[in-house]
């Protein structure tokens, strides 16, 4: 049996190691051939033969585990000097990155509107009823309040669907005038090709004295704004309903794919329809307590203008996060 020890012992990796365990303990291994031996051997030496072999049963257990243990850390080491990586190694193929589309328009929106003297304000993504709602002139029973369309914590708290709450937040904090944009993440349960239950918005608030606020006002910054953003495009605003704006409208450019002829992106319709807009309802000034004030807003879908201003088919690429999507806006 000593022979044995010291082939443990002497075992170089863990294959070699299983070996010797299976020549020694397998169904034809050498513990088995002694047992075996055994029956043949005089009765009164039978105990002190089983005796002696199930010590060096134990002994040699206790050794192969010791063994593996050892050689397999030095396996470990082994491999981690071999797999290890130089990060100070210089890489002639190294990449830089690049800004998110999606970023990089929003970038450029609030650039438009910092052009144009709008204070960019942000705020809680966790919102309550009061200022996600109920300010906004959303009645109660309003389907957006629905649970299918709200994602809501347990304690009446929620993600927010709109970046409206930035406007209300301003409003009940600052006098007017107001002329700010809220840039920034939402949430809606919505999930197909074209909703994602995260997305951006940019939305607009101005606010000042009675009178002072038209919607040639409004229709004049988007149309200059839309321009900024897509070139020499037609501009037109459709009339449309929102509970915070009254009156309120759709805003479309004429089609970039197709330059109005009529296509596939624009349903033949020779118009896309990129932003919603009105003069604010008296109900919101109300819920803030603002009083003799009259105001414009809007709101836009940022992942929708850098699909278009970068001709990407489909919303879901913009949140995979494939680096050969963002290699193409280096
Ligand atoms: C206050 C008062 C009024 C913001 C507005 C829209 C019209 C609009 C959509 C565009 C695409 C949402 O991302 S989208 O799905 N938005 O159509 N938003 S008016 O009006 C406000 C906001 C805040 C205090």
């Amino acid at each position: 049996m000593e022979e044995w020890y010291s082939a443990i012992e002497s075992a170089g990796d863990v294959e070699g190691l299983e070996e010797i365990r299976i020549a020694v303990f397998g169904k034809k291994g050498v513990l088995a051939a002694e047992f075996a031996k055994m029956k043949s051997a005089p009765n009164e030496q039978k105990s002190a033969i089983a005796k002696e072999l199930n010590i060096h049963k134990g002994r040699l257990t206790k050794q192969l585990s010791e063994r593996k243990n050892i050689l397999q850390t030095l396996e470990l080491e082994r491999a981690m000097k071999a797999e290890a990586i130089d990060m100070t190694l210089y890489s002639p193929t190294s990449s830089s990155g690049a800004l998110h589309p999606v970023m990089e328009t929003m970038d450029r929106i609030v650039e438009y509107f910092s052009m144009m003297n709008f204070a960019v304000k942000t705020g809680p993504m966790i919102e309550d009823d009061f200022h996600n709602f109920e300010a906004l002139n959303l009645p109660k029973y309003h389907p957006a309040r629905d649970m299918q369309d709200t994602f809501y914590f347990k304690d009446e708290m929620l993600l927010r669907t709109h970046t409206s709450p930035v406007q209300i937040r301003t409003m009940l904090s600052h006098k007017p005038p107001i002329r700010m944009i809220a840039p920034g993440a939402v949430f809606r349960r919505d999930y197909d090709i074209t909703h994602t239950p995260m997305f951006h918005q940019v939305e607009g608030l101005l606010v000042d004295e009675e009178g002072k606020v038209s919607f040639a006002n409004l229709k004049y910054i988007l149309e200059d704004f839309l321009k900024y953003m897509f070139g020499d495009v037609d501009v037109r605003f459709r009339p449309s309903f929102f509970p915070f704006t009254e009156p309120s409208a759709e805003v479309d450019i004429s089609c970039i794919f197709c330059e109005g002829e009529g296509c596939r992106v624009c349903s033949k319709t020779g118009w896309l329809e990129v932003l919603g807009c009105g003069i604010v309802d008296e109900n919101v000034f109300d819920a803030v307590g603002y009083e003799n004030v009259s105001g414009y807003a809007f709101g836009l879908g940022v992942e929708r203008f850098a699909m278009l201003i970068h001709r990407i088919g489909d919303l879901r690429s913009l949140f995979e996060g494939d680096i050969r999507l963002l290699e193409q806006f280096r």
